[in-house]
Parts: structure tokens; sequence; C-alpha cells
């Protein structure tokens, strides 16, 4: 590593950003800066956030077995500091995303399904039982937030995809246009977003397809119309503004292991004790403080996924 630094969690996450690291490390790190939060903090255009598809706290009962033990994060930060690359690599994407046209939207199921099949949003967020659950997130950034989605469980989707016995895995694709998303411009990366899951973690009630935040449709900025949140995994497994569901036996490959395999595997569970390669994650930074907090196994999660994991300590389960 050319450049000399210390912990990830001691800098602001715009020069720890790990996920440029690969490309132009210096010349992002000079123009991030010192650039922290003061830097969206100034006032925000209100965002045309109620137009759009998806569910609010109307339709969706807050689900009582998800609490927190933090404050929930400022809305204005969660939907003005994200991680998005289709839109550009830095944090303050926000704008740039209202480019993506999220109605109408289509979803494709395919893979050892019974049938494969495309079905819209709407159509799929009508057969799809609705709640809301205040769920942590956890950036392999070592940045954090506590946010109230709304959405339905991953296990009710596969459901309704009624997946063949022999699949293994749910790979999940994010849409791919150019056109909207310039990010996508930037042909050394492999677009379109590709994550996964074996169908025990796609299956676990802690897997969750989130349409809304804070009682509000998805902003596009936060991966609207539907994107995943599996907290007990680093931020980069919960892919945003998802267009396929492809059933598998083989491991997909991700994004970001296939951008920089040595750093991004395909568990990515949380694990203060497994450092990243370049800083500890030992702690974790609340968006909007300054406080770090110690950052726990599976980001707290363990009572509900830990037991996947039984008897796979072979695996690179934490990065
Ligand atoms: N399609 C897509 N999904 C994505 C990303 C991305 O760049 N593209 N970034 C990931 C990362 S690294 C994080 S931390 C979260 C950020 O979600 P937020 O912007 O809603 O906080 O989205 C994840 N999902
Ligand atoms: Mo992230």
């Amino acid at each position: 590593m050319p450049i000399r630094r210390r912990h990830g969690w001691e800098l602001p996450e715009s020069a720890a950003t790990p996920e440029h690291v690969f490309l132009n490390r210096r010349s992002l790190l000079k123009a991030a800066g010192f650039v922290g939060l003061a830097s969206i903090a100034g006032p925000m255009a209100a965002m045309a956030q109620d137009a759009g598809t998806g569910t609010g706290t109307a339709s969706a009962p807050r689900n009582p077995e998800f609490t927190l033990d933090r404050p929930l994060t400022d809305e204005q930060l969660v939907t003005t500091y994200n991680n998005f690359y289709e839109f550009g690599s830095q944090k303050n994407i926000w704008r740039q995303a209202q480019n993506l046209k999220v109605s109408p939207w289509t979803v494709r199921f395919d893979g050892l399904v019974e049938q494969e099949r495309e079905v819209g949003f709407d159509e799929l967020l009508k057969a799809m039982p609705v709640e809301e659950r205040l769920y942590r997130h956890r950036c392999v950034e070592a940045w954090a937030m506590a946010v109230p989605w709304s959405g339905f469980p991953l296990r009710s989707l596969v459901e309704f995809a009624r997946p063949l016995g022999s699949a293994k895995y749910l790979r999940m694709e994010t849409f791919l246009d150019p056109d909207q998303a310039r990010g996508q411009r930037q042909f050394w990366y492999p677009w379109p977003y590709v994550e996964g899951l074996t169908m025990a973690e796609a299956t676990n009630e802690l897997a969750f397809i989130a349409t809304g935040l804070y009682g509000k449709p998805m902003p596009p900025q936060n991966g609207a119309p539907l994107r995943l949140a599996v907290p007990w995994k680093y931020g980069f497994k919960s892919v945003k503004s998802l267009a396929r569901f492809t059933f598998t036996e083989e491991r997909p490959v991700s994004f970001w292991e296939t951008v920089g395999p040595g750093e991004y595997g395909f568990w990515a569970n949380v694990n203060p004790d497994v450092p990243h390669p370049r800083w500890s994650q030992a702690q974790e930074r609340m968006l909007g403080t300054d406080e770090m907090l110690a950052t726990r196994i599976y980001n707290g999660y363990g009572e509900w996924v830990a037991g996947l994991y039984a008897g796979m300590e072979g695996e690179a389960l934490f990065m």
C-alpha cells in the first residue's frame, strides 16, 4: 500500500472510502481531503420523495421484534450521505440519483425457479406482507446508521419466486442503464452491481427487502424502489435498486469481490475482531455524531444469524 495511514475509523469516511482504493487512489484522497460531514450539513432543498412507489407507515405496522440500542439516525443524513456507485463514488450523489426512473419498474425472477417471469414492482408489492423494522446498518468503511425501513421479508419474495429445491444461492442484480446512472459509464467497474446470499441466509427472518424508509417511499439514492437490508453483514451486501433475482447452484461473485477479492468476500459478516486489511473494524461512527461505538459481532444480530454459520469455521466468514 503506497499510503501510510492510521486505522480507517480514525479518518473521516470520505478519506477512508475503501471501495475506491483500486482506482485513482491518490487523486481521490486529494479530492476527498478532509471534507467530512460538514460538506453536506448545510441547508438542503426539500426532496421530492413522496411521489413514487413504495410503502409508507400507514400500510406498514412496526414489527416490535426489531428494536435499537441507539437513536435513529437523522432522516436527512440517511438520505443525503449515500453509497451508490451507479451515481458516483462520492457520498453526495443524492441529487444525481433523482435521475433514476423508478416507475414503472420490473423485477425478473429466473434461474432455478418453477417458471421464469417478470413482475411489475407494484404487483409484487401487493402480494407481500409489508411491515416496518428498525435496523442498524454498518458500512465496511466504519460508519453506521439506524433506520426505520418498511418493506417485507426476503423470505416472502423467495416464496413468491418459487425456486426449485436444487437452488443453493440467490443472486441479486441492480438495474443497468448508463443513461440514467452515469457511474455505469465507468467501464472499469463490473456493472451491473451484483450480490448474493445462500438460500439459508436469504430465508433467514432478518433478511429484508426495503421499499421505504421513515414511513415514506424509498428515495432513489437509498435504492428505490426495492433494496436489500441484511444488517448482520457489511453494508455493501445490501444491494440497491434490485431488478433481477436469480436462483442458482453456483456461488455468485459479487461486484466488490470482482473489484477487490483480497478485501471484499462473499460472506462479509460484521466482526470487530477481524480487521479490514487496511483498518480496524473494532469501532464504528454513527452518522451525525463523533462518537465511536464498539462494533458487535454480526452487528449485534447473532441471535438471529449465528446459527447459519455453525461448522463453517474454515470459511472467510468475516470479510
Ligand atoms: N447497487 C448498489 N447497491 C449498493 C451500493 C452501490 O454502490 N450500488 N453501495 C452499498 C454500500 S457500500 C452501502 S454502505 C449501502 C449504503 O446504503 P445507503 O446509501 O442507503 O446508506 O448500499 C449498498 N448497496
Ligand atoms: Mo458500504
